[in-house]
């Protein structure tokens, strides 16, 4: 069976990453299996970018094939932030509720609340040192006018999903599963892996 990492930091993501991979004939271990790696700088100025290096590095580190992804949320009225900087945006140590504010307030600087917003996940496997794979999945919404909900994760509370009327963190798991960004992505790598990848590897 092949073996890849799972290059993240983030549980969240990982929750989410593997229900998006159950089944499948590979075996996905975590970070933790290999304990104490320094996480890479994110210094890319795209996403894709930023999930290709982090592939890279996990990969030259573990010496395994190495998925990453590199996600975050873009709102138009703010020219796209906080963009790839989504989980360093207002300090790496702030929280998701003075987070929530400080985006507000230069909502409210930009003339009103209400904004078009996506979320975007670019996923990449690399084996080796090459990228075998990439994938961008997108999920469409605006800005709530206060945050609302308890599930999933990071911006999902200020994320307002039209077509179920509620945010991303008032919708269940499965739901967010179906609609989101990470669950386009991953499932375009999925179809790839079942399609030729673990067809042709043998490890
Ligand atoms: P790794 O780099 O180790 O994967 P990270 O959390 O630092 O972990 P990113 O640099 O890709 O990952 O930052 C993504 C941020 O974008 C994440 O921390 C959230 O703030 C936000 N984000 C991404 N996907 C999200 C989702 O599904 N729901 C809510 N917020 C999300």
């Amino acid at each position: 069976m092949t073996t890849a990492v799972l290059a993240t930091t983030n549980p969240n993501k990982v929750r989410e990453i593997r229900a998006l991979l159950d089944g499948l004939d590979i075996e996905v271990v975590g970070l933790d299996h290999f304990g104490g790696i320094q996480p890479p700088e994110e210094t890319g100025a795209t996403f894709e970018e930023n999930a290709a290096l982090k592939a890279r590095y996990y990969a030259a580190v573990t010496g395994l094939p190495a998925i990453a992804e590199d996600s975050g949320l873009e709102i138009d009225a703010l020219g796209g932030k906080p963009g790839v900087g989504s989980a360093r945006f207002g300090g790496v140590d702030s929280s998701y509720p003075e987070k929530f504010e400080k985006l507000y307030a230069m909502l409210a600087a930009a003339g009103g609340r209400d904004s078009t917003a996506r979320f975007v996940c670019s996923v990449a496997l690399v084996d080796g040192d090459q990228v075998r794979f990439a994938a961008r999945g997108t999920v469409e919404g605006r800005i709530s006018p206060e945050p609302r909900g308890t599930h999933g994760f990071g911006y999902d509370p200020i994320f307002f999903y039209p077509p179920e009327g509620r945010t991303l963190a008032e919708v269940s798991d499965d739901v967010k599963r179906a609609v989101s960004h990470r669950g386009a992505a991953f499932r375009a790598l999925r179809t790839w892996l079942e399609g030729s990848y673990l067809n042709t590897t043998c490890r």
